[in-house]
Parts: C-alpha cells; structure tokens; sequence
C-alpha cells in the first residue's frame, strides 16, 4: 500500500473510488467535506482502545443521523474535555425521545453560559429537543427568494483561505465564507470591526436577508457572529443601520424588512469579540414580496 500525504481541502476533493484517512481529528472535517463533493458512501474505522477517536466517532455518527450508533460510543459522564462528546450524547438521547436523560446533561453543560458555543447549544436543549440536522431556510407566505447572480459582489475584511466572500452567494450551502485564523492565537475566532458586505447589479426590493451560519452537512455549525451591527444603503454612499436578530446555536441572523424595502446593498459588522470559532456564512438568503 502507498500512503500519500494530503493538505485537508484539496485532499477531500482529490480522493477518488476507496479511501482511507489516517487521523480520526482530520476526518473529523474530511467526512462533512468528502459527503459535499458527493462521496456516497463512508465507512468509519473504529478503535475500543482509542478514547479519543471513539469520541469524534460518536459526534460523526450523531451529525450523521445515526443516534444509537452513536450513543455506543459518547460517554455517559464526561469531565471539560468531553464536553462536547457529553453534549453529543444529549443530541441523541433527545432524538430518540429520551428527553429526560437529555435533560440531566443539558443542565449540567448550561452553567458554561451562552459566550461558549457549549453553554449556548445546552441553553436551547433546556428549552426544546435539540440536535444540529440540517437547517431549513425557506421562504415565508407570500415570499420568494432571488437567486444568487454573477454581477452580485460580495466582500469582507477578512477571509480564509478557501473561504473567500464570494462562497456565501455561489448558491451551495456546503461552501462557505470565514473569517478565518487559528483558534490558539488570541488575536483569532472574530472580533469587532470584521465584515462583510454584499452589493447587488441593480437595487431590489427586500422583505428578508438571513445569514445562514450553518450550511450542509457540516460539523462546523457554531460559528454565528457574536453581537453583529447591520447597515443597508440604496445609493451606495449614505448608510442606515437596521435591526439584525440575534444568531444561535439554530438561530442564523435574520434582517427583516416590514414592509419590504428597495435596497442596493447590506453591511454586517461584528460588535464582540469571540473565541475560538470563526464568523462564517454559508449562504446569504435574500427574499422579497410583492407587498
Ligand atoms: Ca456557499
């Protein structure tokens, strides 16, 4: 056998036919990568003796929809480093209608406090059952929503390396803009003053703009902007601040436009700084109606 040494992203879209990842962390990410470039099918190699790697299996398994599965695997106690394991573990249990047993874990990870992506997913399990599916964006009664064009331009302060702004209006949920950086650097996650911007050809009318944090068939569903300004213009010169709702664990950022408004662009601005994830976006959702 000849094993190759691949950098993640272009690994992920150069894998063909069979083939087999070393490291559960990379394929931790690899496998969210690999089902969006339209793998069909993925076989996880587990290991008893590896805590660790069992733990990234069970959190695959529970994005992955296979709650018992993963249950086998995510422990019943956990201590800090766990967590996210142990929380993992309540996404199943609530899925399975377990919500009792859900219900214990999620008090015990609330006490984190919303600021922890931890904190903030146990919030919402106190408050209803909880797991990250996939989140529908659909349009309301009454709406529809443009699609996405070539003469759209969007723009931002920061960007990853293949995370570019214009990834959040490609019409593909499974790609994303990001701010970027390394979560061991404390200049890194997002901070105030980064944004992002999107300009439409012509102005259009709009009823609703929603910032989807969340994407497709990613693990990587926690990096909602923490505090976030919105501002729209219709000339392209003059600004005006408009209210913007607060994200979540499933909740994206939403502008809405009662009744809608003709604007020519959109401007969002972080207002808090926060660590260790990324501000991103999958897709920016526009929609209008005709009242
Ligand atoms: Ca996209």
């Amino acid at each position: 056998m000849r094993i190759y040494r691949q950098q993640l992203m272009s690994g992920a879209a150069a894998a063909r036919d069979t083939a087999i990842i070393i490291d559960v962390f990379r394929a931790f990410t690899c496998s969210a990568m690999l089902l969006s470039y339209g793998v069909e099918c993925l076989l996880l190699e587990e290991d008893p003796d590896n805590w660790d790697a069992s733990l990234y299996l069970g959190r695959i398994y529970t994005r992955w929809g296979r709650f018992e599965r993963a249950l086998s695997l995510l422990p019943e106690k956990a201590d800090v480093w766990d967590a996210w394991a142990w929380l993992n573990r309540a996404f199943c249990l609530d899925a399975l209608g377990r919500r009792n047993e859900a219900l214990d874990i999620y008090e015990n990870l609330a006490q984190w406090g919303a600021s922890c992506s931890i904190g903030a997913w146990a919030q919402l399990g106190l408050e209803k059952p909880t797991w990250p599916a996939d989140l529908p964006i659909e349009p309301e009664p009454g709406e529809f929503r443009f699609t996405p064009t070539r003469e759209w331009h969007a723009s931002a302060s920061d960007s990853a390396v293949y995370f570019g702004p214009e990834s959040a209006i490609d019409g593909d949920r499974s790609t994303s803009w990001g701010t970027g950086g390394s979560p061991d650097k404390m200049q890194d996650g997002h901070h105030p003053g980064q944004w992002f911007k999107l300009v439409f050809d012509s102005p259009q009318r709009v009823s609703r703009v929603v910032l989807d944090h969340y994407g497709e068939k990613t693990f990587y569903t926690n990096n909602w902007a923490r505090g976030l300004k919105a501002e729209v213009t219709l000339n392209g010169s003059t600004w005006e601040p408009v209210e913007v709702t607060a994200g979540g664990p499933r909740a994206p950022h939403t502008v809405r436009f009662d009744p809608p408004q003709e604007i020519s662009g959109i401007r969002f601005e972080v207002a808090e700084k926060h660590l260790p994830e990324w501000w991103s976006i999958a897709e920016v959702f526009v929609f209008s109606r005709s009242q």
